[in-house]
Parts: C-alpha cells; sequence; structure tokens
C-alpha cells in the first residue's frame, strides 16, 4: 500500500480524501450506514465481496436458511412507509424472503450506485499525517478515506476445517454459509451433513425429505426449541401496524430489543406445577423467546436445570429410539450456546433414511475417495456439507490487515480478545467505526435495530465533527479499558461464559477466550451510547 502519499504537512493544501467513508459490507448494517451517510451529506464507496446486497442472508442459502427473530422485527424502522408497504409472509422469515426485502431496500434508495461488488477490502492503514484510512482492494484499489467503516459482520467468516483426504473424495462438496445459488438436487443421494449448529438444524430436516440417506456427524449436541413458525397472519402483521412506532419502541425497552412474552419471575417463584405449565406455555411460543419463561435461566444454575430437565422431556417424547435420544441431550445449561429455532429437527430422527453418527471421541477420521471415514466406520456418501460454523464476531475484522497509529495493527491489538470501547471504536484506530459487532449487543439484540442505532450514532458523530471542525476521533485508552471491564462484568454474571461456543471464540483454535458481545442489555448500552454524547463525547480525543 502506498503510504507515502503527501499529507498535508508537507503540502501547502490539505490533502483531501477521494470519499468521506468507505463502508465495508453491503449487509443490513452497511446499507443503513450508506443511507445515514447520504441523508447528512457524505460521500461514501461501499466495498462488497458478494456480486449482490445481503450480507450474510446472500450467502446463507442453504435448505431451510430462515430467521430466530420475528420477521415484524427483523426489518428496518426508520421509515414508516417501508415498514407499512412491506409484507412479510411468514412469523419467522426464510432466507429468499429476507434477501427480496434487503434488495429492495437496496432499489428503493438508490444505495447500489454507491457499492461495489465482488470486491475485498485486503487492508487499510491510517495516515496519522492527514487523518484518512488508506484502504486497499482485492481489485487493486486505494480509496482515501476520512472514515473507516466496517460493517462486515458477526457471522461472516466460514471455518472449513481441514480434513485429511479431503482432496480425494470424488463426490459433491457444499458449505451452509457459501450455498450455491442454483437449488442442490439431493434425490437419490448419500449426504453426510458435518456439525449440529443452527445451520444444520435448519436443513437436515428438508435434505432428509429428498436424499436417499442422511448421515449427520455430531461432535457436540445442541438444544433445539421448536420455533412455532407459520405464516403471518394479515390481521397480526396490521394490528402491529397500527401502531408500529409504539411496537418498536416498546423493543428498545426490553434487554434484547425483541419483543416477546418473558416473565420477571423466578423458576423457584412458582409451584412445580406452575412451573410445569408456564413452559408448556412458553413451549408454545417457541423457539429463542422459549428462554423467556422466567428470569433466572440463564444466571442460576438451579434455575437452568428445571429447565433443562423440561427440554428434555419435550426431546425424548418426540425421539423414538432412547440411545439416540441419549446422543442429542446436552451435557450443559440451555441457552449457553445459542439456542437453535428448528422445525421438525428431533422428528428427523424418526426416518429411517436419517442416521445420526456420534464423533465425539473419533471427530472425522479422514475423507475417502468415497465418502468420509469416522467413529471407526466408514461411510460412502455422494455429497458432503460442512455446518461447521464461523469465525464469529471478530473474524470479518481481524481477516483485513488493518493498521493504526503506530503502526499497530489490529490482530495485535486483540491478540488477547476484542478491546473496544462501546463496541463502535477502537483506541489507536482514530475514525474506524466498528458497527455491530464484538463490544456491544450485536448478536444477542435484534440486528437491524443494532444496525439502526450504529448507524444513527455514527452519522450524527460524523457529523458534530464536521460542523466543529474536527478530522480525527479516536477512543481514549482509559475509556476503552473501562468498557472492557464492563463488557467483561457484564459476562460474568451470564451462565452463557460457563460454555464452549462461538461466543466465547472456542471454536476458532488459538483464539482468545473472550465474551465478545457485551451481555449487559440493550437499554443500559443505548443510554451509555447517548450520554456520551450528551457529555462532549465523553472518552473520546477529537482533534482538528
Ligand atoms: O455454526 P455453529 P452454525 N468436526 O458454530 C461442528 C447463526 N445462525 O453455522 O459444537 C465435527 O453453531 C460444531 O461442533 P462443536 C446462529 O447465531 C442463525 O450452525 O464445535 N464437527 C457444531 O456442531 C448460530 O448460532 C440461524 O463440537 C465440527 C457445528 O459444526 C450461528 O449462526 C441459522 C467440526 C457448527 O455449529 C452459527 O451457526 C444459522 C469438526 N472438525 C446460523 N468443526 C438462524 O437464524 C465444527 N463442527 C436460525
Amino acid at each position: 500500500m502506498n503510504t507515502q502519499a503527501t499529507t498535508s504537512h508537507d503540502a501547502d493544501t490539505v490533502l483531501q480524501p477521494d470519499v468521506d467513508a468507505v463502508v465495508v459490507g453491503a449487509g443490513f448494517t452497511g446499507l443503513y450506514m450508506l443511507i445515514k451517510l447520504r441523508e447528512k451529506g457524505f460521500t461514501a464507496r461501499c466495498i462488497e465481496a458478494a456480486p449482490g446486497v445481503g450480507g450474510t442472508w446472500y450467502w446463507n442459502r442453504y435448505p431451510g436458511a430462515r430467521c430466530d427473530i420475528e420477521s415484524m422485527q427483523y426489518s428496518y424502522q426508520f421509515d414508516e412507509e417501508l415498514q407499512q408497504e412491506w409484507e412479510w409472509p411468514e412469523r419467522y422469515a426464510a432466507q429468499p424472503d429476507i434477501l427480496a426485502y434487503i434488495e429492495h431496500v437496496a432499489d428503493r434508495y438508490d444505495l447500489n450506485r454507491d457499492i461495489t461488488f465482488e470486491t475485498r477490502v485486503e487492508a487499510a492503514a491510517f495516515d496519522e499525517d492527514s487523518n484518512t484510512w488508506l484502504v486497499e482492494t482485492d481489485g487493486g484499489e486505494t480509496i482515501r478515506a476520512r472514515y473507516f467503516i466496517m460493517s462486515v459482520g458477526c457471522l461472516s467468516v466460514p471455518i472449513k476445517p481441514r480434513f485429511e483426504g479431503a482432496e480425494d473424495f470424488g463426490g459433491e462438496v457444499y458449505q451452509t454459509s457459501v450455498w450455491p445459488e442454483e437449488p442442490v438436487d439431493f434425490k437419490g443421494k448419500r449426504v453426510g451433513v458435518i456439525g449440529v449448529g443452527s445451520s444444520a438444524v435448519q436443513s437436515v430436516p428438508l435434505i432428509a425429505e429428498e436424499a436417499e440417506h442422511v448421515y449427520v456427524y455430531q461432535r457436540t449436541p445442541n438444544f433445539v426449541v421448536e420455533a412455532q413458525n407459520r405464516p403471518l397472519g394479515k390481521e397480526e402483521a396490521a394490528a402491529i401496524k397500527a401502531d408500529y412506532k409504539r411496537y418498536r419502541q416498546k423493543a428498545w425497552e426490553v434487554q434484547s430489543a425483541f419483543l416477546f412474552p418473558r416473565h420477571d419471575e423466578s423458576v423457584f417463584d412458582l409451584s412445580a406445577d406452575d412451573r410445569k405449565a408456564r413452559l408448556d406455555e412458553q413451549w408454545e411460543v417457541g423457539g429463542l423467546p422459549f428462554l423467556g419463561a422466567f428470569s433466572d435461566i440463564l444466571t442460576n444454575d438451579d434455575a437452568n436445570r428445571e429447565v433443562t430437565d423440561y427440554w428434555e422431556s419435550r426431546m425424548r417424547a418426540v425421539v423414538r429410539d432412547p440411545k439416540v435420544a441419549d446422543l442429542l441431550t446436552p451435557d450443559e445449561p440451555i441457552g449457553c450456546k445459542r439456542l437453535c429455532s428448528g422445525t421438525n429437527y428431533y422428528e428427523v430422527y424418526n426416518r429411517d433414511n436419517v442416521t445420526l453418527v456420534d464423533v465425539l471421541d473419533s471427530g472425522i477420521e479422514r475423507l475417502t475417495p468415497t465418502g468420509l471415514r469416522a467413529a471407526g466406520q466408514d461411510f460412502d456418501l455422494d455429497v458432503i456439507i460442512y455446518a461447521t460454523g464461523f469465525d464469529a464476531m471478530t473474524g470479518g475484522v481481524t481477516k483485513i490487515a488493518i493498521t493504526g497509529t503506530g503502526g499497530q495493527t489490529i490482530q495485535e491489538k486483540w491478540a488477547n480478545g476484542p478491546r473496544t470501547y462501546i463496541g463502535l471504536t477502537i483506541s489507536g484506530f482514530p475514525n474506524m467505526f466498528n458497527m455491530v459487532s464484538a463490544g456491544s449487543p450485536s448478536v444477542l439484540a435484534t440486528m437491524v435495530t443494532a444496525a439502526e442505532q450504529h448507524g444513527d450514532w455514527v452519522a450524527d458523530c460524523l457529523d458534530f465533527m464536521r460542523e466543529n471542525g474536527h478530522t480525527r476521533i479516536d477512543a481514549t485508552p482509559e475509556a476503552e479499558a473501562d468498557w472492557v471491564a464492563e463488557v467483561d462484568r457484564a459476562a460474568s454474571v451470564s451462565l452463557r461464559v460457563k460454555c464452549d461456543s462461538w461466543y466465547v471464540g472456542s471454536n476458532v483454535e488459538g483464539k482468545a477466550r473472550v465474551f465478545a458481545p457485551y451481555i449487559g442489555g440493550w437499554p443500559p448500552y443505548v443510554a451509555k451510547c447517548e450520554a456520551i454524547v450528551a457529555n462532549g463525547y465523553e472518552g473520546f480525543t477529537l482533534t482538528t
């Protein structure tokens, strides 16, 4: 990268950036950022690796892919007309419907003209003389921008384990997170699915309807709660739309920015019968909201055990073979890993053409020309599907060669886990914004709501800087240290730190174990962001 370009110090004229901002990624967050930047009169270039908009919803096209947050909430709220006009067909939207919505938004606000597709940002370096970023793409372009805005998503860097013999396998190979656009035909085929996270939970029941046989290779079982998905009734949507603003407002007042029936009592406030009745009721609500049955499921081991036992009784009522049910029973608190929201997942193990293979002890031993070897057995397969997850929370940021002040790289800065000030900013990386990612509620909140909150905050900040003649904003090391301590404190009271999961980075070899998102709750987080502004960008150094 050419960082030797003329700077404001060695030229008479102040060096002008090519654009005010480079935005990386054209998913929900990046698109909203583009809308806000334009609204405020800033110029921007968005760089997107995919051939189209959508981010995670562009790539994750596997059969059954759908959201686990209700459609009426997993959508933008900034434009009343948009939210009134759009119609969601199901309670939980499927990937094609979400992608259609995102494409509609890009068209409606004419965003594509600012997006360069099929291009990756490979490197970015802060030029301390001119207070600008030099952003380098794999298309050979270097863009100078005042602001560098990372909207790369929390679950966007797929992990594909390298198995011995992988190059020998002669069949078809797919990965849920980079699924082809054309439908895959499973008819008459023997399919092996590696992994049992949300992606497998959603896809296996549909693949099993088509394939000759499906082998599911499970290392660690997951908790799956029936999503209770259904068509979204017109009356139900109309009732929400009648006062959508108030509905959204109510969501902003809850911990996850996601409205669902949630109860304030402890598990132990209710008698055994009432507890069971409550859990039955919440089971019918389904999916992630199941954890709203009681207030202490994620903070009290004994309370969690009660709910785990209830979950087990529901699962065992479905799975006919007790040995298979044993294998499907996790040995950790429910909700510790992200709960999986599924449709007919456990039912699939009653089918003659589905086999659950326990690879906890053996792992996948190797791939062979005709399939794979695991648990001491050879499996003949026509298709292998990797549903093996992501380098979550930080992977999208650390895979880019980002250099801040003093030559420090983001990889060095985050070697022991992500360090941020309110998630959005990183001390020593001035004028860079890290949207909806580590250090903010992100994956623990409704992502689209989080995208709008961050987009508004950043756009207002840039506006403030322009108004006041500032060209550089950087979080102070002290403010960042205090926020990192708050992120850790919030996590320490949650059972979620107790098990291995992508929340703590344990699914990536060598990654520091840190609970990456901020789990202190949406309202306190928003209040913190607002207080920073009210106090004149407290915790930041602003320079001209
Ligand atoms: O990935 P995962 P995912 N050998 O990390 C296994 C969101 N999402 O793509 O647990 C054998 O959950 C691994 O095993 P283990 C959602 O937030 C949402 O399914 O490490 N197995 C695990 O079983 C979700 O939580 C939706 O022992 C190997 C699986 O692969 C997140 O994305 C839908 C292995 C990975 O599970 C990630 O979900 C889809 C190996 N070498 C995704 N390596 C919805 O909205 C890994 N595994 C509903």
